[in-house]
């Protein structure tokens, strides 16, 4: 197998790009998938400052790495969830890649901020765990942005998260979640920042080489709340297709954002109010943190 860029001995095969690279090779075409993703949705300017949202993972990791070679201006922030051994590890993944490129890293504890830790969150309110998890990390992200003068946060989701999200969404024709389906959310109140998804043109296994390639320590195992979670079936789904037809999952999400994805865009726009204890966006009076946090107190 050679590269198809320098013809040296390729290090990973890319079926759908119906190429090979060599590692250097690699890690540039990597970087090109970046940019493209960049420039395509306008996600920041190279003078903007960005906060990457970072778990510890090879994504998020790959992201702010990717991010810091390219000169951008960067804050890591890293949300302590208080899943045991989990977040323990994660954070000290976060705050040794931080130490090791000199770049600053925020750490916000969901105990601290939300009453109680995930696992607890998750006993209190009778739901799945990603459930309360994912709430208080959207609220947090940006609550965090806002504070910080950050105008646009980052996360590292790949195309394999991003193909999931969208099968399950379709699965269940969940018709809120369609529009918002995208690799940037542009900010559509004062009070909300960006959101952007700049690895969403690599697949896992991209990410995986590029965080191996470039040396990158990461925590391996997934949160513990990963296993048997829908998303997970949707993903293996989705593996099968694209080991069946190499490119299958590139073309599910690239063709629904470019043919589908206006077509379900909404008319008009939902009212955004003030939560009126946080003063963070709404669409009620209270915020669904702010009514998390109580549930959580009142219940502990
Ligand atoms: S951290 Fe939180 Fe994930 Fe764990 S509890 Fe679910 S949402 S799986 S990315
Ligand atoms: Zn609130």
């Amino acid at each position: 197998m050679k590269c198809r860029k320098c013809g040296d001995t390729a290090v990973l095969e890319l079926r759908r790009h119906n190429a090979a690279f060599c590692a250097p090779d690699f890690l540039e075409f990597f970087r090109n998938q970046v940019r493209e993703a960049i420039r395509k949705y306008r996600m920041f300017t190279s003078d903007e400052p960005i906060l990457v949202a970072v778990s510890g993972g090879k994504d998020s990791l790959a992201l702010w790495d990717v991010l810091i070679g390219e000169g951008y201006r960067t804050t890591g922030l890293y949300l302590d969830l208080g899943i045991f051994d989990y977040s323990v590890e994660s954070r000290a993944k976060c705050e040794a890649f931080a130490a090791a490129h000199g770049v600053p890293l925020l750490v916000r504890r969901v105990e601290e901020e939300v009453g109680a830790p995930v696992p607890v969150i998750k006993s209190v309110t009778r739901r799945p765990p990603c459930s309360g998890c994912g709430l208080s990390k959207r609220y947090l992200m940006n609550r965090v942005a806002l504070d910080e003068g950050l105008p646009v946060v980052a996360t590292g989701h790949n195309l394999d998260d991003e193909a999931a999200t969208l099968f399950g969404s379709v699965m269940h024709w969940q018709m809120d979640a369609l529009p918002r389906q995208s690799p940037a959310l542009p900010s559509t109140h004062p009070k909300l920042v960006r959101r952007v998804k700049p690895l969403y043109r690599l697949s896992e296994r991209e990410t995986a080489a590029y965080a191996f390639l470039r040396k990158i320590d990461y925590i391996v195992e997934e949160c513990p709340f990963a296993v048997g979670a829908t998303s997970i079936a949707h993903k293996e789904t989705l593996n099968r297709l694209e080991d069946a037809s190499p490119g299958a999952k590139h073309n599910f999400l690239f063709g629904f954002l470019e043919k589908a994805r206006p077509a379900f865009e909404r008319a008009e726009a939902v009212e955004l109010h003030e939560c009126a204890r946080c003063g963070q966006v709404t669409t009620g009076t209270l915020c669904a943190f702010c009514k998390l946090a109580d549930q959580v107190k009142r219940s502990i």
